[in-house]
């Protein structure tokens, strides 16, 4: 037995207003780790046999799986432990799925993957779709070693399958005007349960400066641990930008779109003092409500401190002209 209890940026559904969140912050200072360690717990206690969490299989399979495992490049590795991956993938953020760690992969099993059409719009030569099986045998595929932090204090390290979001650009041709990439999730109130819920300003998007979306960094995520991702990873694309918070690295896309002027983020318009634009993780700038210094290792038990850009400084310290200006990093 277990007391289920909110992460302390989150919200109990009986509270989820736009009102109750601005002016109930007061009453959600408890939880963080102690939560985040109550739902792990709970979630590696899951029955495998579980039928609820057994995936919906694709109809002749999943067209992407012979193409698995990919090569691993070497040049993107790690000096800490892989992940247990049964830890990575019970004990997810994908609300669209439930805000609880164990709900996505309970909830997300039966959402369809496929078909799976991805958009390409705004400032591109010229608007088209993509069925994700084409686009995926299009693009430079490989398999790369990245750690994970979240903007509540967890992180893990996972062996990503997928490609340069680089690649994504290119094949999407977006015109010489464009300064950003705005990322969008499915909108399916059917099949996720998470988006029954109104206030929310679903669908979840995200964005990123051309700049960052073209680094060697950014990666397009189609599976991890050697096969295709699991829904609650956020099948059938996603992207990881291990520099930046998790709340970055949008699951389920279904559109990219390429604009002139920063978009505004799903977490932005809930709360844009605490998850901003930029979200480059930094140990000495704190969440107005948490230090960011540690992190937890899922899986582990571990604290560990966190590092400036997750580690990643040498390749994106750059990016950012004025390293001391706070606003890059929540
Ligand atoms: N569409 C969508 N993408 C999302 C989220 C979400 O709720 N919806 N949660 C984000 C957060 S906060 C994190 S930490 C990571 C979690 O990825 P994981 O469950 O694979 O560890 O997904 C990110 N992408
Ligand atoms: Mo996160």
């Amino acid at each position: 037995m277990f007391i289920r209890r909110r992460p302390a940026w989150a919200i109990p559904e009986s509270q989820a207003t736009p009102e109750a969140l601005f002016h109930r912050r007061s009453a959600l200072k408890t939880g963080g780790l102690a939560a985040i360690g109550a739902a792990l717990v709970a979630s590696c206690g899951q029955n495998d046999s579980n039928a609820a969490t057994a995936p919906a299989p694709i109809p002749g399979g999943d067209p992407s799986a012979a193409l698995y495992p990919f090569k691993r490049n070497a040049a993107y590795t790690i000096s800490q432990p892989i992940t247990d991956e049964k830890a990575s993938t019970t004990f997810n953020n994908y609300y669209e799925f439930g805000t609880d760690k164990g709900d996505p992969v309970k909830n997300a099993q039966k959402f369809p993957i496929r078909p799976w059409v991805v958009s390409f719009d705004g400032m591109v030569e010229k608007p088209f779709q993509a069925d994700i099986d084409t686009l995926i045998k299009a693009m430079p595929l490989e398999e790369r070693l990245y750690r994970h932090r979240c903007v509540e204090r967890w992180s893990m390290a996972v062996p990503w399958s997928g490609f340069p979001m680089k690649a994504l650009v290119d094949y999407a041709k977006p015109t010489s005007g464009a300064k950003f990439v705005t990322m969008t999730t499915f909108l399916d109130r059917t099949n996720a349960v998470g988006q029954h819920q109104p206030f929310w300003p679903w669908p979840y998007t995200e964005g990123l400066t051309m700049a960052e979306a073209t680094n060697e960094l950014a990666f397009m995520v189609t599976g991890m641990y050697g096969h295709p991702l699991p829904k609650q990873n956020g099948a059938p694309l996603r992207l990881a930008t291990p520099w930046k918070y998790g709340f970055k690295s949008t699951k389920g896309i279904v559109k990219f779109s390429f604009t002139d002027k920063q978009p505004k983020t799903f977490w932005e318009a809930l709360a844009a003092d605490e998850y901003g634009f930029w979200a480059n993780v930094n140990p000495a700038v704190p969440h107005p409500r948490w230090s960011q210094a540690q992190e937890e290792v899922i899986g582990t038990g571990n604290t560990i401190p966190t590092t400036i850009f997750n580690g990643y400084g040498a390749q994106v310290a750059s990016l950012y002209p004025d390293l001391k200006n706070p606003i890059y990093f929540r």
